[in-house]
Formats: C-alpha cells, structure tokens, sequence
C-alpha cells in the first residue's frame, strides 16, 4: 500500500501515533501536501458515515479527529503561503455550542497565508464574544465564523445578526462549515461564504478589499 494511502487508513482508525511518520514518509515517497490533505478530509467523510450507520460512535470519530490534526501540523508549513501582505486582522471561531474544529483550522490556515493575522477564538464561541474580540483588537477586518452542526445554524445567524448590529463598523463576516450554503449566508446576513478552505481564503481578500 502506498504510503498516503496508509495515512488515509491510520486516520480512520485512529492511530494517532502513527500519522506523524506516514505523513512524513509520503512526503518522502513524493506525493503532494495537499494531496495529503485531502485523503484525510476524505478519511473524515468515510468516518461520518461510519457514525451514521452506527458502526461507530463518538469516542472514535473523535480519535480520528485527533489523528487528522497530527497530520495536519506536520503538513501546515507545506500548505500555509506567504503572509507578509498585511490585510488585517481575521478574528475566527466555530459558533456556539459547536466543538468541531478540523474545518476551522484548515481555514484559518489558508486565511492566514492570504495575509491576515489571525485571532482565533477556539471553539463553542458565544456571541458577545465575537465582538468583544472586534473591539479589543487593531485592525479587525474579517470575522470568520464556522458551524458544522445543523443544530448550530441558529447560533451562526445569531452571530452574525450580533455583529451586523453591533455598530462596529469595517468589518466583513464570512461564513461556512458543512450545512451552510451560499443561500443560508444571504438569509442571516453575512458579507461572503465559502464552501472549503481555499476559497474561504480567495472569498476573505475579496471582501476586505472590495
Ligand atoms: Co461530529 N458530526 N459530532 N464530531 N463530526 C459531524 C459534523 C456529522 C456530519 C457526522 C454524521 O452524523 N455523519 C454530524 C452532524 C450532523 C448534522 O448536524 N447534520 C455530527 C454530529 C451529529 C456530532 C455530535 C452531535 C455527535 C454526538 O455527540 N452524538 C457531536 C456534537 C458535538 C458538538 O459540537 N457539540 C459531535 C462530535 C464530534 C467530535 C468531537 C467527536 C469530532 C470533532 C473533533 C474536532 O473537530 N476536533 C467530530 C467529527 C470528527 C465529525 C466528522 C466525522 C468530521 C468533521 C471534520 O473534521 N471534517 C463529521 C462528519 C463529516 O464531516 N463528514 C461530523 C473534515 C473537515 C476538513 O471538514 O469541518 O466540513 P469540515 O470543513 C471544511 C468545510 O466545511 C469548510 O472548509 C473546511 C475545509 O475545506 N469550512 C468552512 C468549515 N468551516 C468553514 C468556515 C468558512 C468557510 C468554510 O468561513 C468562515
């Protein structure tokens, strides 16, 4: 078996121990960061629909989380771009009472290397902190809020209605995670929406400098 496909499969089973090295052996063996990366946002999808059929549960799922973010670290100066042009700072999260936070780091990652300094807020974000960290920062320019959970939407509306009516003033919001589209960004609000990391990081630039 090829080495990513070894990092796929030890993702999927957890074995956080192991991923460092797999990632770096494929590394080894040529095969491309982002390539990489994505065998395990793919490991992720399989692990999903384990969880819906009920072949597994949470301890798992959250063992192969664990596993992924280890590769991802190795991966992270591989992915991440120049960041010297300074478009401000980007304030990010996931949504209250929402713990994923794979997605979000991706995008922050990508964000980051667009030229943005990052205050990432974690996860579980509840509203008044949102704009607590607007107001205590310099330069706050893009608000970046994640949800990954059908029951979170209304916390991600809530965000970002929280901020729109805030009265600050300069700052785009950007949106997503897997249930949110580009309609449910219109309805509650917000400046942009971005299906993946990548175009979270073309769709920030765009909105800061439009
Ligand atoms: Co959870 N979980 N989970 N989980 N989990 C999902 C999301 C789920 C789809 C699994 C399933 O049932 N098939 C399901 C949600 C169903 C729904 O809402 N419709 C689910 C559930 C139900 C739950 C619990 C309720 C389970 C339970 O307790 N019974 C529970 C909720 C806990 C909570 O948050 N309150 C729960 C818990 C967990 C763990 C903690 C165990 C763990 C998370 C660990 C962690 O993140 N540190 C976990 C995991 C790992 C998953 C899956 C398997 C993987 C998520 C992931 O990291 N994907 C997930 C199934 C799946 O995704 N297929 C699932 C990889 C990641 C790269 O993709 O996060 O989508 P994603 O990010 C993408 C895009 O969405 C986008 O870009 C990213 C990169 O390209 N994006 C943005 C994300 N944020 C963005 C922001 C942007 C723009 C783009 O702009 C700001």
């Amino acid at each position: 078996m090829a080495k990513i496909q070894e990092v796929k499969a030890a993702v999927e089973a957890g074995k956080t121990k192991l991923v460092v090295g797999l990632v770096q052996e494929a590394l080894a063996e040529g095969s491309a960061a982002q390539d990489i990366l994505q065998e395990m946002v793919d490991s992720m999808g399989v692990i999903g629909d384990k969880f819906s059929t009920g072949d597994i549960f949470v301890p798992e799922m959250l063992m192969a989380a664990k596993a992924m973010a280890k590769g991802v670290d190795v991966l992270k100066p591989l992915l991440a771009g120049d960041s010297s042009n300074s478009l401000g700072t980007c304030v990010i999260g996931t949504v209250a009472g929402d713990l994923h936070d794979i997605g979000k780091n991706l995008v922050s990652m990508m964000i980051e290397s667009a030229g943005f300094t990052i205050i990432d807020l974690g996860v579980d974000v509840p509203t008044t902190k949102w704009i607590d960290a607007i107001k205590e920062n310099q330069n706050v320019t893009l608000v970046a809020c994640s949800g990954l959970l059908t029951t979170t939407m209304p916390a991600l509306k809530e965000a970002v209605q929280s901020i729109k009516g805030s009265g600050v003033t300069g700052v785009k919001v950007i949106v997503g995670g897997a249930p949110v589209t580009q309609a449910y960004a219109n309805e509650i609000g917000a400046d942009g929406f971005a299906p993946d990391a990548g175009s979270a990081a073309v769709k920030a630039v765009e909105l800061v400098k439009a």
